[in-house]
C-alpha cells in the first residue's frame, strides 16, 4: 500500500499527483495532431511542448497510451549496429536514455547489462568484427571476445563443444540496456500532459481530408477535427495510414512474437542473443527470463501466439540454457513489426506537405523512442530535417540509397 494512501486514507481529499488527465473533449483545431499514442508519439509530444514551446498538440490513440508494440517489445536498448548512420542515430538514444529518468521525473528502472551478440560460424565471427571496428570507430564500446571472456560475462551459459553449434565467439557490447516498457510511455505522458498536450485513448483515426497536397481534416471516430501538422507514428499500422494520407510504404507487416518465464533468482546479467539459434534473452528485474525469436514467416495483421514458435524457440533456448528445462513459460503473446526492405526506419517528411512520418520500425523500434520523439519534434517545429535523421528518408528506396542493417538485427527474419 503506498505510504501516501496510509496517511491520507481517512481523510477527505487525498493530495496524489494525477499523472495522465481525465478524458475531455476533442478541441475542433489543433497546431500539430499526433497519431499513435506509443512510446515514439507520446516523446514526440514531450519535446515538442517541453522542448520547442509548442503545446496546442493532440496525441489520438485508437486504443490506450502504451498498448502496442510498446508494451509488447523485450525492451533491449544498443546501439551496437552495423552502418555509420545507425550507429549515431541509436548512440544518442541510448544517451538520452541513460538520463531519462531524471528528464522525466519517472523512473524507466534503466539497466545496463553489457549485450552478447553470440558467432557459431567463422563467417558471423567476421561480421561481429565488422561491427565492432565501425561501432569503435564512432566512440561506441563494442569489441570481440572469446569463450573464456564470454565464461566471465556470462557464467550460466552453456559453452560446450557438444552442441550442434558451438560458441566460438561473440561481439560484447557494454552499454546494452534494458528498461521497463510501459514506464517509457507512462513517463513520457505525463511529461507531455504536464506540458499542456492532450492525450486522447480510444480516439481511432478512420480517415483523412486532403486537398491541395495536404491533410485538412482528420476524421475520428469522435468526430471531425482540423490540424496545421500531423506526426504519424502508429508502428504496425503504417501502410494503413500512409494509403489514408495517400501514398505508400515500402513495408510489409509481419508478427513478432515473445514470451517470459516465471520469475527466477537473478542469475543472467547480460542479454544475450544468437542470430543463428534464431534467439535472444534477458533476465528482467523482477526475474523473469523475457525471450524471442524469429519473426513469424508470413505477413499478417494479427496479435495472436502459437505453439509452433515456443516449440521452436525452447528448442534453442535449451541449447543455450540447459539448467532453464523445468522453468515454466508465464506468458507468450506478440506485436505487429512493420519490416523494411533495409532493416532500417522510414523518418521525415512525406509526399503530403504537413505530414511526417515516423515509421518502418519492425523490430527494432524501442530503443530509437528518445531520439526518434526529440528530432520528429524538432523536424515539425523547425520544418528542417535534422542530419541524424536525414539517411532514413522515405526517397531513399526510390534513390536506392539504402542503410542495409539486417546483420544488426538481432532477430531472425
Ligand atoms: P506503438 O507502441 O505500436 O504505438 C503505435 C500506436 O498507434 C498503437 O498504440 C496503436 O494503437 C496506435 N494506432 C494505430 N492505428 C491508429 C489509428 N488509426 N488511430 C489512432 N491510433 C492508432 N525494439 C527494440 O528496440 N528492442 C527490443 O527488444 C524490441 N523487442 C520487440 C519484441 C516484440 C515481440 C515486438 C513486437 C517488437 C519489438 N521491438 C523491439 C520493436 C518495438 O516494440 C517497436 O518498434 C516500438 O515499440 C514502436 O513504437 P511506436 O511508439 O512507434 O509504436
Ligand atoms: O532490436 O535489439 C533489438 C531487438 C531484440 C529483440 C527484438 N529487437
Amino acid at each position: 500500500m503506498p505510504f501516501g494512501l496510509i496517511k491520507h486514507g481517512l481523510a477527505k481529499t487525498y493530495p496524489f499527483r494525477r499523472d495522465i488527465p481525465a478524458p475531455h473533449e476533442l478541441k475542433d483545431s489543433y497546431d500539430v495532431v499526433i497519431i499513435g499514442g506509443g512510446g515514439h508519439g507520446l516523446a514526440t509530444a514531450y519535446y515538442l511542448a517541453q522542448k520547442f514551446g509548442i503545446d496546442n498538440v493532440a496525441v489520438l490513440e485508437k486504443g490506450y497510451l502504451g498498448g502496442g508494440n510498446t508494451g509488447r517489445n523485450t525492451a533491449i536498448i544498443r546501439s551496437n549496429y552495423l552502418t555509420t548512420e545507425g550507429v549515431r542515430f541509436y548512440d544518442e538514444s541510448v544517451r538520452l536514455y541513460r538520463e531519462l529518468s531524471n528528464e522525466l521525473d519517472f523512473n524507466i528502472l534503466y539497466s545496463e547489462r553489457g549485450h552478447l551478440t553470440l558467432a557459431h560460424t567463422d563467417s558471423a565471427l567476421r561480421s561481429m568484427r565488422w561491427r565492432a571496428e565501425v561501432n569503435k570507430h564512432l566512440g561506441v564500446e563494442s569489441e570481440l571476445v572469446f569463450p573464456d571472456d564470454i565464461a566471465k560475462l556470462c557464467s550460466c551459459l552453456n559453452l560446450s563443444d557438444d552442441v550442434r553449434y558451438p560458441i566460438l565467439g561473440a561481439l560484447y557490447h557494454a552499454p546494452g540496456a534494458i528498461a521497463r516498457h510501459d514506464a517509457v510511455a507512462w513517463g513520457y505522458a505525463a511529461g507531455a500532459s504536464r506540458h499542456g498536450v492532450e492525450l486522447h485513448q480510444e480516439t481511432e483515426v478512420l480517415s483523412m481530408d486532403i486537398s491541395d497536397n495536404a491533410v485538412t481534416g482528420i476524421v475520428t471516430n469522435r468526430g471531425r477535427i482540423k490540424c496545421g501538422y500531423i506526426v504519424q507514428a502508429v508502428a504496425g499500422f503504417s501502410s494503413l495510414l500512409s494509403k489514408m494520407a495517400g501514398f505508400q510504404l515500402p513495408i510489409r507487416t509481419i508478427p513478432l512474437q515473445a514470451c517470459v518465464s516465471q520469475p527466477l533468482k537473478p542469475i543472467l546479467d547480460p542479454i544475450v542473443v544468437s542470430g543463428s539459434l534464431h534467439v535472444y534473452v534477458s533476465q528482467s528485474d523482477r526475474g523473469e527470463f523475457v525471450m524471442g525469436g524469429s519473426t513469424d514467416p508470413y505477413p499478417l495483421y494479427s496479435t495472436r501466439s502459437s505453439l509452433e514458435f515456443m516449440e521452436g524457440l525452447m528448442a534453442h533456448i535449451l541449447e543455450l540454457f540447459p539448467f532453464l528445462s523445468e522453468t515454466k513459460v508465464l506468458r507468450q503473446w506478440a506485436g505487429m513489426a512493420d519490416m523494411t526492405p533495409d532493416f532500417a526506419p522510414i523518418m521525415g517528411l512525406s509526399p503530403v506537405s504537413n505530414y511526417y512520418i515516423d515509421a518502418g520500425w519492425g523490430t527494432w523500434g524501442f530503443k530509437a523512442t528518445p531520439v526518434c520523439g526529440l528530432r520528429m519534434a524538432e523536424l515539425v517545429a523547425t520544418g528542417i530535417v535534422p542530419d541524424v535523421l536525414r539517411p532514413f528518408a522515405l526517397g531513399r528506396f526510390s534513390a536506392f540509397d539504402l542503410v542495409g542493417e539486417k546483420g544488426a538485427a538481432s532477430v531472425g527474419h
